[in-house]
């Protein structure tokens, strides 16, 4: 299945210069949705779609495709590559970013060639799949596979109180073409694997098979404020120490059972936030996720039990919010062997694994056969400026890319 390999020197390039755009003032790279820092990386990525003599197409949830629709191709369903370029704070440049330049890179690289695909081939860079700014994440994958209604999700609201339909406009990315005006033949993602497996054992690919489920909610505790010297302990509606009791129960859960669920509570925020009063309000997300459905749901039940627990122990009021909710995905049998074999026949070894991370591939998989190549993350370091993966490996999962697209493009 090999053929001729893409332009590394390219690809590296192109991933160094987008990491380098939407950097704060702390020199991290903050690349929100639909924020000024995430306009400078769009407008780069379309200077480089453009660049490559493809069709650019913007559709009204922001999500930007590069198409290659040669003369005389009949077949209209696309096959899809790409992946994001929103990031989170602070994050590392490969995220998203691989995935997208190097299936730009398969393109440009096919096109060169002068292969004649049977099928368009198409790179999109989808909109929010971090889900930082507004939840949920996978957004404007999961608004192009019809999973969310296009005009719930510009309403929604931000953590910064901003609009995102508004958003979208400000930055000159409210496309004028509706979600999903081409369904695709088969969708691929290639991405960093954000974990420690592939480099501990070794493995230089990985063909994923399954994505786990993501439970996402905000819980708001509410108490009374009150001093913190005169007020005694057995008196206290405090808001701060009931979060501290969810946030440990979340913890000690997951780390007793012997099952591969992960807790997260990454945002939290007390109110009114000073040193000496008691708070009444204490506001957190919780991140739940796990390989299998029935365990998530035990999960999230045995939550929502403890939470009325600790309302009636610590006299408090609880109230949540769904803010994402995404079954594990099963990807495509038939494009994660042929993953297998593209790897394999590079002289690559290839395992298969489960992301434990989200990606829009777990939206797309919903109305097209889908799959992902994963490589290595040293130290299996990820949503972190120490994001790191070799350049060799980068390299050859986007020419195991482009063999499994060269096929799958003229199939
Ligand atoms: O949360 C996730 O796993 C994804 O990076 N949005
Ligand atoms: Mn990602
Ligand atoms: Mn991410
Ligand atoms: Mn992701």
């Amino acid at each position: 299945m090999t053929g001729q390999s893409l332009d590394a020197a390219r690809l590296i390039g192109r991933i160094r210069t987008l990491g380098e755009i939407g950097r704060d003032a702390d020199g991290r790279l903050v690349r929100l949705a639909a924020s000024d820092t995430e306009k400078l990386g769009r407008d780069q990525f379309v200077t480089w779609v453009k660049g490559a003599g493809l069709d650019l197409a913007v559709d009204r949830i922001g999500n930007i495709f590069g198409i290659w629709k040669p003369d005389g191709v009949t077949d209209d369903a696309p096959l899809l590559l790409g992946s994001h370029i929103d990031t989170v704070i602070g994050a590392g440049i490969y995220d998203g970013c691989y995935g997208v330049l190097s299936g730009l890179e398969v393109i440009e690289t096919l096109k060169a060639e002068g292969l004649t695909p049977s099928r368009p081939v198409v790179v999109a860079a989808f909109t929010n799949e971090e889900g930082v700014r507004y939840a949920p994440d996978m957004m404007g994958s999961l608004v192009y596979a019809g999973g969310l209604d296009i005009e719930t999700a510009l309403a929604t609201i931000g953590t910064d109180g901003t609009v995102l339909g508004q958003e979208l406009r400000r930055i000159g990315y409210a496309g004028e073409h509706e979600p999903g005006f081409f369904r695709p033949h088969a969708y691929i993602e290639l991405h960093i694997e954000q974990g420690p497996v592939l480099e501990r054992e070794g493995i230089p690919v990985a063909a994923v098979e399954y994505l786990q489920g993501i439970s996402w909610q905000r819980v708001t505790i509410t108490g009374d404020a009150n001093h913190a010297g005169t007020t005694p302990i057995s008196m206290r509606r405090d808001a701060g120490h009931a979060a501290a009791r969810v946030i440990t129960f979340l913890r000690d859960r997951a780390r007793a059972s012997n099952t591969p669920t992960v807790a997260t509570v990454g945002c939290i925020s007390f109110e009114p936030n000073a040193i000496n009063v008691i708070p009444s309000r204490a506001t957190f997300t919780v991140d739940l996720r796990d390989p299998d459905e029935d365990r998530l749901q035990e999960e999230e039940a045995a939550l929502a039990e403890f939470l009325e627990s600790i309302s009636t122990e610590e006299q408090v009021g609880i109230s949540v919010e769904r803010l994402a909710r995404f079954e594990p995905v099963k990807f495509d049998q038939g494009i994660v062997t042929l993953i297998e074999t593209a790897a394999r026949d590079r002289g690559l070894a290839c395992r298969r694994m489960t992301s434990g991370a989200g990606h829009d591939a777990q939206m797309i998989a919903r109305i097209a056969p889908s799959a992902m190549i994963f490589v290595p993350s040293i130290g299996g370091i990820s949503h972190n400026p120490k994001e790191y993966t070799a350049d060799e490996d980068l390299i050859a999962g986007a020419n195991v890319l482009l063999d499994v697209v060269r096929r799958l493009a003229t199939e």
